[in-house]
């Protein structure tokens, strides 16, 4: 028997099947779990129900983070199919292209930095905020996906770093707030991998080379280990872990000198 067995997750943040949230819901999946799933936007509704039936699920419900909207009907919606919730999966993020190339200071503007804020950190809190009466009283998981650059000044993340900062402070001030409910809240540094998020990031082949010549273990973290380790931060094996970032990332982050 899976160790997710008669649990029931939200998964948002599929894109496609090179998604970190596709990983995860794979791994979910087969420790027993049962599965709904979020997609932004039409385009990607078709792909996303695709994959969603190879989990067994066709609860698929439509969720921009940018509207208030959209995040209560989709709690909404998910309250009819579901009498509670046992966690969320949140992989979102954004930031306007071109904040994310050359100098941190020449790159920043006071609208990227609002919306790089708003869609990848605000949302986190604001998907627990709505999940929250069905989450509460079932011993629930939040998981969001991080990265490095919130605590080193990586070439070229500039402001999604300091996004990942605040997102990395969200999951300590929410594991506080929510843990007297018995919700716990964590969040995984995974290392970087190639999805759509990663194309058209300059330079991003060479740093999956970088990664995979220095890092402890030499190659670079996949989907799966990305998947697996949510997976246990989502179940009772890791009841007693809240608030942490837990890094998943082949052990680059160790480093000094590499
Ligand atoms: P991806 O492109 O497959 O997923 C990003 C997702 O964010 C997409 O599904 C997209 O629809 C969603 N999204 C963006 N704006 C949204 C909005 N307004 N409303 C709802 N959804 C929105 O890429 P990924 O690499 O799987 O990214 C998932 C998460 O993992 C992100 O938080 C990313 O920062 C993080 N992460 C990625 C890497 C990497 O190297 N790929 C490494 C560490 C962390
Ligand atoms: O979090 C990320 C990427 C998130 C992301 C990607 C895009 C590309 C397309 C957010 N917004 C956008 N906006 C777009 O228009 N990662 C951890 C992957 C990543 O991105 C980098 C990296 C790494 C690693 C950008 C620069 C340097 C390193």
């Amino acid at each position: 028997m899976g160790f997710l067995t008669n649990k029931r997750f939200l998964i948002t943040g599929v894109a496609s099947n090179r998604s970190i949230a596709w990983g995860v819901a794979q791994a979910m999946y087969r420790e027993g779990a049962q599965l709904a799933f979020s997609y932004q936007g039409d385009k990607l509704q078709a792909r996303v129900e695709d994959l969603a039936a190879k989990c067994d699920s066709n609860i698929v419900l439509p969720l921009d983070v940018s509207s208030d909207t959209q995040i209560d009907d989709c709690f909404a919606a998910l309250g009819e199919r579901w009498d509670g919730l046992d966690g969320i999966v949140h992989a979102i993020a954004f930031a306007r292209k071109e904040e994310l190339e050359g100098n941190y200071i020449d790159a920043m503007t006071r609208k990227g930095f609002t919306t790089a804020h708003e869609i990848s950190s605000y949302s986190f809190g604001a998907l627990a905020k709505a999940g929250r009466a069905l989450m509460a009283g079932r011993s629930g998981a939040l998981v969001t996906m991080s990265y490095l650059g919130a605590v080193r000044a990586v070439p070229n993340y500039n402001v999604m770093g300091v996004a990942k900062a605040s997102l990395e402070a969200n999951v300590r001030y929410l594991a506080a707030a929510l843990g007297p409910e018995g919700t716990r809240v964590n969040g995984i540094s995974a290392g970087p991998i190639r999805t759509l998020a990663a194309s058209g990031i300059a330079d991003f082949r060479s740093m999956l080379k970088q990664v995979e010549e220095r890092t402890p273990l030499r190659r670079n973290v996949t989907i799966d280990e990305v998947g697996n380790a949510t997976a246990f931060l989502c179940s009772d094996l890791a009841s007693g872990i809240t608030g942490d970032i837990l890094y998943v990332d082949t052990g680059y982050h160790i480093l000094g000198l590499g």
